[in-house]
């Protein structure tokens, strides 16, 4: 048995480039490589190559939960917004923010300067995302956060009410149900009155349609989860090689989600410092996604856990997509 060598398109980063690692990442890398069914989080998608990935999925044509999600948020925000008085937009997981300035316009429409607070776990595209916003509004008071929200984040203080805390994109789905609803729970704990959270989720629908957007015909979905691997090389001086290991995305009916794996097509080690070798068999996966579908007794579920209840139920006219406005039952 042999550790690989990094080859072609993936050698860019083969040198270990990488600082100290950063040892929370270190323990939970870990212990998601030892359990039975190797198991690394979705949130190490997203290095700044990452989400330059994810922008470019956004824009597949089997992809349809960002352009069907924007297509409620353009159809409704300009009356919403001026409904709920939304001064502060406080968003997780924000990402590019692209859909959210469709909420951001709407704020300023009504004439209130407004602030916006995107919290994001990938520090140099929420930079990067801060710098644009800024220079696309003017008035526009920006207030980056970096962490984590699966992890108790210092909440945003002294915020103007009534805020709107946006969580899009059906990221929501990418937690396991119990990490939802602590994450849910943190929101319902800072929203005073007159807050809302406006949650975007993926819809059950046919699973061909599901399973499509997660392989797409350019392989984008594929390097993607590869680009998982690289992170770990850069960040903990791993030596995986990406194409060793095929992108492997299917529904679970069971549990209504998607799963993205990373299947070793060959027996091997890896060597993690600080870790050690970890041993993959050939055939052997590691699960790096889960994406959780819903409909609305399933969200009316997660709300309940959280002390939360569905105000709006707002589906596309196909009914892939809902955005859902939640407020505190
Ligand atoms: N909201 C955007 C981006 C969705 S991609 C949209 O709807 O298009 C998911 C985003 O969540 C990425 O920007 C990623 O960096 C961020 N993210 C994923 N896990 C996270 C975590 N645990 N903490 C903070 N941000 C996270
Ligand atoms: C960010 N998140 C909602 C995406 C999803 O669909 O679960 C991430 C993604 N994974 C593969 N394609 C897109």
């Amino acid at each position: 048995m042999t550790e690989p060598r990094i080859s072609g398109k993936w050698a860019r980063l083969s040198a270990p480039a990488y600082r100290q690692p950063n040892p929370r990442m270190l323990a939970e890398v870990a212990a998601g490589l030892s359990a039975p069914q190797k198991e690394l989080s979705p949130k190490y998608f997203y290095d700044h190559r990452g989400s330059e990935l994810f922008e470019e999925i956004t824009r597949l044509p089997e992809y349809y939960p960002t352009r069907t999600e924007r297509s409620i948020l353009a159809a409704w925000m300009p009356t919403l917004v001026p409904e709920l008085g939304t001064r502060t937009l406080v968003e997780l997981g924000a990402g590019s923010a692209e859909k959210s300035r469709i909420i951001i316009s709407a704020m300023q429409a009504t004439g209130a300067a407004g602030r916006y607070v995107p919290i994001d776990v990938s520090a140099s595209f929420l930079t990067q995302t801060a710098v644009q916003l800024r220079r696309e509004y003017p008035g526009l008071a920006v207030e980056p956060v970096v962490a984590d929200i699966a992890e108790e984040f210092e909440r945003p203080r002294g915020l103007t009410h009534p805020a709107l805390y946006a969580f899009l994109g059906g990221t929501i789905g990418n937690f396991y149900p119990p990490a939802a609803i602590r994450l849910l729970s943190r929101v319902r704990q800072a929203m005073v009155e007159n807050d809302r959270l406006l949650l975007g989720v993926d819809l059950r629908k046919d699973v061909s349609r599901i399973e499509a957007a997660y392989n797409d015909a350019q392989g984008v979905t594929a390097e993607f989860n590869r680009n998982m691997l690289l992170v770990l090389n850069h960040e903990l001086g791993a030596n995986f090689d990406p194409a060793v290991f095929e992108h492997r995305a299917f529904y679970e009916k069971v549990t209504h989600r998607i799963e993205m794996h990373l299947v070793s097509t060959l027996e091997h080690e890896v060597r993690i410092p600080g870790i050690g070798l970890v041993h993959l068999a050939e055939g052997e996966s590691i699960r790096t996604e889960i994406s959780c579908k819903h409909d609305q007794a399933s969200v009316a579920e997660l709300f309940l856990a959280a002390g939360l209840c569905i105000e709006t139920w707002r589906p596309d006219p196909e009914a892939l997509f809902a955005l859902v406005v939640g407020v505190v039952a």
